[in-house]
């Protein structure tokens, strides 16, 4: 069974309890980041807990670990469950995250590749793989890596073995869900979810990737 993580990348609280009302059935967890916490404040991480599903903060943290934990700590004290860093700031940096999700009891990510063109530009094959190894070497619960290039996904689950990976790309960036979903844990999807007509319907039209 792979999961269903829905991107919120919504602009308002009302927006966002709208969507997350509707799918709420149909997914296994929900990601909000900057857009949805600059717009409506980081409180609406407790709103959203009112669906009882896992709740991740999507801020690829990227600091210097005193200020990763400073932000992890806050996230975790907002209500949210789990949180994505990113590896590039190197071992000190995430393991700040990891020990703080830790000690509240939640998870820590780590993006290894991003799944948009540019990403090719520092972060492809050869730097992925050591992301990925840091992630192992930090106990990292998983990593995130690109549902628009398979094959690259391939290649990381062989670093990380049982380790999750979640997966965006799917739908509006051009990842197939049918192809990713076998590789993966958690696929991550925004737009063509809350952008749709239908979101209740959308979010159910991936249901084949949860049996
Ligand atoms: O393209 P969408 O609308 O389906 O949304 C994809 C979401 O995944 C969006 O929130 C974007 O910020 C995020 N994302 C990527 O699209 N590519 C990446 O490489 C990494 C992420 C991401 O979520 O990283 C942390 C999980």
């Amino acid at each position: 069974m792979t999961e269903l993580m829905l991107a919120l990348d919504v602009l308002t609280r009302a927006e966002a309890m709208d969507i997350a009302e509707k799918t709420h059935p149909y997914i296994d967890a929900i990601k909000i980041g900057y857009p949805l916490v600059l717009g409506s404040g980081l409180s609406v991480a407790r709103d959203l807990s009112e669906f009882d599903l896992p709740l991740i903060a999507d801020f690829k943290v990227a600091d210097i670990p005193n200020t990763n934990r400073l932000i992890a700590e806050h996230v975790f004290e907002a209500g949210f469950s789990g949180i994505i860093t990113q590896g590039f700031t190197g071992r000190d940096s995430v393991s700040a995250c990891v020990d703080v999700a830790h000690s509240a009891g939640g998870k820590c990510y780590v993006v290894t590749e991003m799944s948009h063109p540019g990403a090719l530009d520092f972060m492809g094959e050869g730097i992925a793989e050591r992301l990925a190894a840091l992630a192992v070497e930090c106990n990292a619960d998983g990593i995130i890596a690109p549902a628009t290039r398979p094959e690259r996904v391939k290649a990381l689950r062989e670093i990380i073995g049982k380790k999750k990976i979640l997966s965006p790309g799917v739908g509006a960036q051009g990842g197939s869900a049918e192809e990713i979903a076998p590789l993966i844990d958690s696929m991550i999807v925004g737009r063509s979810i809350y952008n749709s007509e239908d979101p209740a319907k959308a979010a159910q039209s991936y249901s084949f990737i949860r049996n």
